[in-house]
Formats: structure tokens, C-alpha cells, sequence
């Protein structure tokens, strides 16, 4: 899942894409690199993120979703407003990724009658604040009890299971330690059934171990990548595609003995 950023104050890409050719090209360019979802966010949810207004978010993305809906690539589009995810599936989504996991008033009913695929992510908090004190007594246990009650949720209002993956949400709400826990944790969370996402591209837990600046984060993250697909992360959601795609054909190769 390669990442598109339409926000001017994105923490990774600076605002480079933030009109919409820009989107665009950046886009396909990540489709030509292997990409087979695109994830599309028109507000930021770095910590300590303000927040966009409704009309500002989809005169962002809904260009996208027109110009890539017939890209041959499903379009997810990353945002927790239920007018949003309404305006999106409408315009040709095919996916919504929601970081507070479908918990805002009418975020279920948005996407309940659609058929479009669903990410749950765990948070814990809000973006304003959440890494002011993060706590939890048993990470792992607390974020699987959360991803497991929200989809039961989304079954309860005639949602297929199909359709849903869970995401532990790294590095929402949570330390460099939860971070790790929840990684090596995976299999726990994989456990419940639903295929997992997992977000740990470029992100404050690579640069706390490699101490390198966002802008230097590539090879950490691919590391963390294939430490999650190994532990049965189906998806992976990432800035630099081309190069995380040639880590998993080798690891897929070793895995499968295809080559
Ligand atoms: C995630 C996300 C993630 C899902 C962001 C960033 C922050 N959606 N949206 N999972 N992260 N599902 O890319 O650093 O980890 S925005």
C-alpha cells in the first residue's frame, strides 16, 4: 500500500504533493513501482496535528479519486469523517482507512451499506495529544480487545468480515517500547482472524532506534516491514514502494522458493 499525501503540513512529505497534479504524479509513479493499493489522506494525524475542515479534506482528495479511480489500483482513502467516507465511496473508493477505527458518530452507518473494504486502526487518544502519555498494562492485549470489539461492531450493522483488516495502529498513542510489543506481538493480533495493516513507514520508532531523521528512515523501515510480514502482516502501508517491494520479492522468494 503505497502512501499519497494531499495535505500541506504531512510529517514525511513536507507538503510536496500537496496540489492535486502533484498527488497525481506521485501517485502513479508509485503505481509503476509496484504498488497494489494506493492510500489516499487529505489531513495530517501526525501527533499534535490540527484538525482540517470537512469541505477543505474532500476539495483534497476527490480530485484524487477521480483522476485514479480507474488506475487499476484500489484507491483507500485515509480519514475518520463520516461525510468523508459518504463522499469518497460515492466518487469510487474502493476502501476506507479510518485511524479512530470507526468509532465517530455515524462512521459505521457511512460504511455499512457500501462494499468497499474497511481498515480498523487502534489509537489511543486523539492526534492533538496522544503522545503526551501513553499507558497501557498490557499493550498487546489492550489494542487486540479494541480491533476485535470494533469489528464485531461493524458485523453487528450487516458489515462482511471479508471486508474488514485491523490495523494495531503504530505510533498512535502508543511509546518506542509499545511500539516494539505490539510488533513482536503481531501473531496475537493476527490471531482474531482479520488480515493486519501495518503502518511503520518512516515513523518516530525507527528513528528512536537507528537515530536517523525522517528523511533517513528507509532502511529501518523496510527492516520493520519484513519483521511484520513475518509475523503475518498481510498489507503494508508505505512512503517508499519501490524499494520496500524488492525487500518482500526477496523475503517471498526465501519464503515460497519460487525464485
Ligand atoms: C497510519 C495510517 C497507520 C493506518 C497514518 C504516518 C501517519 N493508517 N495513517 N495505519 N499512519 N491504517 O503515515 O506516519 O499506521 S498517518
Amino acid at each position: 500500500m503505497g502512501i499519497v499525501n494531499v495535505t500541506p503540513d504531512s510529517f514525511s512529505d513536507g507538503g510536496r504533493h500537496l496540489a492535486p497534479d502533484a498527488a497525481i504524479a506521485h501517485a502513479r509513479r508509485l503505481i509503476d513501482e509496484g504498488a497494489d493499493i494506493l492510500d489516499i489522506g487529505g489531513e495530517s494525524t501526525r501527533p499534535g496535528a490540527e484538525p482540517v475542515p470537512l469541505e477543505e479534506e474532500l476539495a483534497r482528495l476527490l480530485p484524487l479519486i477521480e483522476a485514479l479511480r480507474d488506475s487499476g489500483v484500489p484507491l483507500s482513502i485515509d480519514t475518520f469523517k463520516p461525510a468523508v467516507m459518504r463522499a469518497a465511496i460515492e466518487a469510487g473508493a474502493d476502501m476506507i482507512n479510518d485511524i479512530y477505527g470507526f468509532r465517530q458518530p455515524g462512521a459505521i452507518e457511512a460504511v455499512a451499506g457500501s462494499d468497499c473494504g474497511l481498515c480498523v486502526m487502534h489509537m489511543q487518544g486523539e492526534p492533538r495529544t496522544m503522545q503526551q502519555a501513553p499507558a497501557y498494562a498490557d499493550v498487546a492485549g489492550e489494542v487486540g480487545a479494541f480491533l476485535r470489539e470494533q469489528a464485531q461492531r461493524l458485523e453487528a450493522a450487516g458489515v462482511d468480515p471479508g471486508r474488514i483488516c485491523l490495523d494495531p495502529g503504530f505510533g498512535f498513542g502508543k511509546t518506542t517500547a509499545h511500539n516494539y510489543d505490539l510488533l513482536r506481538s503481531l501473531p496475537t493480533i493476527g490471531a482474531l482472524g482479520y488480515p493486519l495493516l501495518i503502518g511503520v513507514s518512516r515513523k518516530t520508532m525507527i528513528g528512536a532506534v537507528t537515530g536517523r531523521p525522517v528523511g533517513e528512515r528507509l532502511a529501518g523501515s523496510i527492516a520493520a516491514a519484513l519483521a511484520a510480514v513475518a509475523r503475518g502482516a498481510a498489507i503494508v502501508r508505505v512512503h517508499d514502494v519501490a524499494a520496500t517491494v524488492d525487500a518482500l520479492k526477496v523475503w517471498q522468494a526465501v519464503q515460497v522458493g519460487d525464485a
